[in-house]
């Protein structure tokens, strides 16, 4: 059993100060030693040294921000994480913005073609080129891995066929979904699990509906892509763009483990940790929880 933390101290997809020293603080917080308590043999070289910004010439493209030194990063990032999988470690990659994960999902999916994408979060992160009103890339990763978004920039991610097909991700926890999202997600049939969802069915069956659509045989490798937005604002405050009506703490940790339980996990993101934003105890708060749910997706139990 061995882990890799990818320290990703990062903040170019999304224009809030802080992001990058999320990965700080959770280290900071003992996350090594709490995943080498479960186990593990945990590899961490570091956080990751990412170019600086004002060294590169990077005018946005159309609205995009900041879309070279992102693409650059994710880069870097993909490599490291294909790396680390390809010898036989889960790649814990914790943020940092979520740009990150056109980096993570592409390392794994590089490493290990069938994996499918668990992907929470109160956003879809779907944008494309075309559909983005901020011009935020952390809300289109998913649009670039899926390939609904191309740039020249990009080329270094597959996009004709790209790795990521629509019926290899599934969200649970959608609740600020942009109208040009929803569309992109009729159309190519995406799997979704709102928060209207949670609230149907509880936590423990929409979690079962969502694996039986992307991994309906319990076979295939999953990667869990978890923005900290998912839960509850009053659980995870300290975040750049939170929205009311999430996920409990039980709900977001349950998901974890049940991932865990489904022997599957082979890549980890915990993104968007922000702890420049809301006082000490909202970020003393916010970075306990990151570290719990890398716990329990490693296989903490309650008993
Ligand atoms: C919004 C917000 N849909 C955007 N996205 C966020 O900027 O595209 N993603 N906050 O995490
Ligand atoms: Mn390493
Ligand atoms: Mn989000
Ligand atoms: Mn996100």
């Amino acid at each position: 059993k061995s882990v890799a933390i990818v320290g990703c101290p990062f903040s170019g997809g999304q224009p809030k100060a802080g992001v990058d020293q999320g990965p700080i603080h959770l280290v900071q917080a003992g996350l090594i030693d709490q995943i080498e308590g479960l186990g593990y043999e945990v590899t961490f070289d570091g956080h990751h040294q990412f170019e600086d910004v004002s060294a590169l010439a990077d005018p946005p493209i159309g609205i995009l921000k900041n879309p070279r030194l992102v693409s650059k990063v994710s880069k870097a990032v993909s490599e490291v994480v294909k790396q680390h999988a390809s010898n036989g470690k889960i790649p814990v990659t914790i943020g940092g913005d979520h740009s990150l994960a056109m980096g993570t999902i592409s390392g794994t999916l590089s490493q290990y073609p069938e994996a499918v994408v668990v992907w929470i979060d109160a956003h879809a992160d779907l944008n494309t080129i075309e559909t983005t009103t901020t011009g935020n890339i952390h809300g289109m990763p998913v649009a670039f891995l899926l390939g609904l978004s191309t740039l020249p920039e990009y080329s270094w991610l597959p996009s004709s066929p790209p790795l990521l097909t629509p019926s290899k991700i599934v969200y649970i926890g959608l609740r600020d979904v942009d109208a040009g999202e929803k569309a992109l997600l009729r159309e190519h049939g995406i799997r979704a699990f709102s928060m209207h969802e949670v609230d149907r069915y509880g936590i423990g069956k929409v979690v079962d509906m969502a694996l039986d659509t992307v991994n309906p045989a319990r076979d295939k490798p999953v990667h869990l892509s978890f923005d900290v937005d998912a839960l509850d604002p009053s659980v995870a405050p300290s975040t750049g763009t939170p929205v009311r009506g999430g996920l409990t703490f039980r709900e977001g940790h349950y998901i974890c483990e049940a991932i865990h339980e489904t022997g599957c996990l082979v890549a980890l993101d915990i993104m968007e940790v922000n702890p420049s934003l809301a006082d000490a105890a909202s970020v003393a708060q916010t970075v306990a929880v990151g570290c719990s749910l890398v716990r329990s997706a490693l296989g903490e139990t309650l008993l």
